[in-house]
């Protein structure tokens, strides 16, 4: 196989999520997205984990194309709510994918509430050859009282990583990446992916 170019499939609607994985995945990988399969749908996600719903995801591809191809699902679990939104991260306000919403809610859950640590935990499920692996990504942090930055997506505005002074929406993608719960979990695939593909 070619190693300078190895093709993988992504599962996910979400253009930040494909952005942010190009980024860390490199020249070295050529990252197809559902549609470039023919799969134009929503991919269904209706697991209870997030775990889960990664891999309902990647299997829902791998079924259609029986192509390598690879799912994350993230969440962001605050203390003082214990654990929410976490698996509902994207339907925490709404049925949909409203962020602004997401964000003026968890704010108003959040009212008065001294404790603020919260973490984003992402799950890579990769099917390689029929095979499933998992991979996880953490970042610990807290959420602060009012949106900051424009960067981003989702509850990037309100959420600052340990050791840092500013919300993921005010650091460029690649800082993002550097720390973040996707960029770790990215990481750990692409290590594998050369590892077991040499
Ligand atoms: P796919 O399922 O198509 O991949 P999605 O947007 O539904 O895309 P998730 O279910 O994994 O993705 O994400 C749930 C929500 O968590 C997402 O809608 C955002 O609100 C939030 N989220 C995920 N990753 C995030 C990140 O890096 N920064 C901020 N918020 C994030």
């Amino acid at each position: 196989m070619d190693i300078d170019r190895m093709e993988i499939i992504f599962a996910t609607n979400n253009t930040h999520k494909l952005n942010e994985a190009w980024a860390v995945l490199g020249p070295g990988f050529r990252l197809l997205t559902p549609r470039d399969c023919g799969i134009a749908e929503e991919i269904p996600e209706t697991q209870e984990t997030l775990e889960g719903n990664a891999l309902q995801k990647a299997r829902y591809l791998y079924e259609r194309t029986g192509r390598d191809c690879f799912a994350d699902d993230t969440g962001l679990e605050v203390e003082a709510l214990g654990g929410a939104p976490g698996v509902r991260s994207a339907r925490y306000a709404t049925d949909g994918h409203d962020f602004a919403a997401n964000n003026r809610l968890l704010l108003e859950n959040l009212a008065g509430q001294e404790n603020r640590r919260a973490r984003f935990r992402t799950v890579v499920a990769l099917i390689q050859g029929g095979e499933e692996h998992l991979f996880e990504g953490i970042v610990e942090g807290r959420i602060v009282d009012a949106e900051h930055g424009v960067e981003g997506f989702g509850y990037d505005p309100l959420f600052i990583p340990e050791g840092c002074d500013r919300t993921f929406a005010e650091m460029s993608a690649e800082e993002k990446n550097a720390v973040s719960h996707r960029g770790r979990a990215i990481r750990k695939l692409a290590a594998y992916l050369h590892a077991t593909n040499k």
